[in-house]
C-alpha cells in the first residue's frame, strides 16, 4: 500500500470511526440524537473553495483531537452565511456540528 493510500483509508476511517461511536448508542436514539446534534466542534484551517450556488465551502482544516481526525480536505454545508471577506486561501475559524443526517456543517465562520 502506498504512502497516499494509507493517508486516504486513515482519513476515512477517522470519520467513519466517529460514525460507528455515534451509532454505538443505537438502543435509545431518541434521546441522544438531540444530545448528538447540539454538540458543536471549533476548527482552524485554509478555504480551498467555495461554492456559492450550494452554499459549499471546502476547507483544509488542522486535525481535531476531540473528533480523532486527522488534517484534511473536507466540503462543509454552510448554515450561516458566508462573511462576504471570506475567499480562497483564506485563515479561517469556523464551528462545525453534525446533522442527524451525518452530513457536517459549518455553523459560524470568520477570518482567523
Ligand atoms: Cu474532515
Amino acid at each position: 500500500m502506498s504512502k497516499l493510500t494509507i493517508a486516504i483509508l486513515s482519513a476515512l476511517l477517522a470519520h467513519s470511526g466517529t460514525a460507528v461511536a455515534a451509532s454505538h448508542e443505537h438502543h435509545d436514539m431518541s434521546s441522544h440524537q438531540t444530545r448528538l446534534s447540539a454538540a458543536t466542534y471549533s476548527s482552524v484551517g485554509v478555504v480551498k473553495a467555495i461554492n456559492t450556488q450550494d452554499a459549499k465551502v471546502q476547507v483544509a482544516h488542522e486535525p481535531i483531537a476531540e473528533l480523532g481526525w486527522p488534517a484534511m480536505n473536507m466540503w462543509f454545508a454552510l448554515k450561516t452565511p458566508l462573511p462576504r471577506d471570506i475567499k480562497v486561501g483564506d485563515h479561517v475559524r469556523f464551528e462545525m456540528m453534525q446533522e442527524s443526517n451525518k452530513q457536517w456543517v459549518i455553523v459560524k465562520i470568520g477570518r482567523k
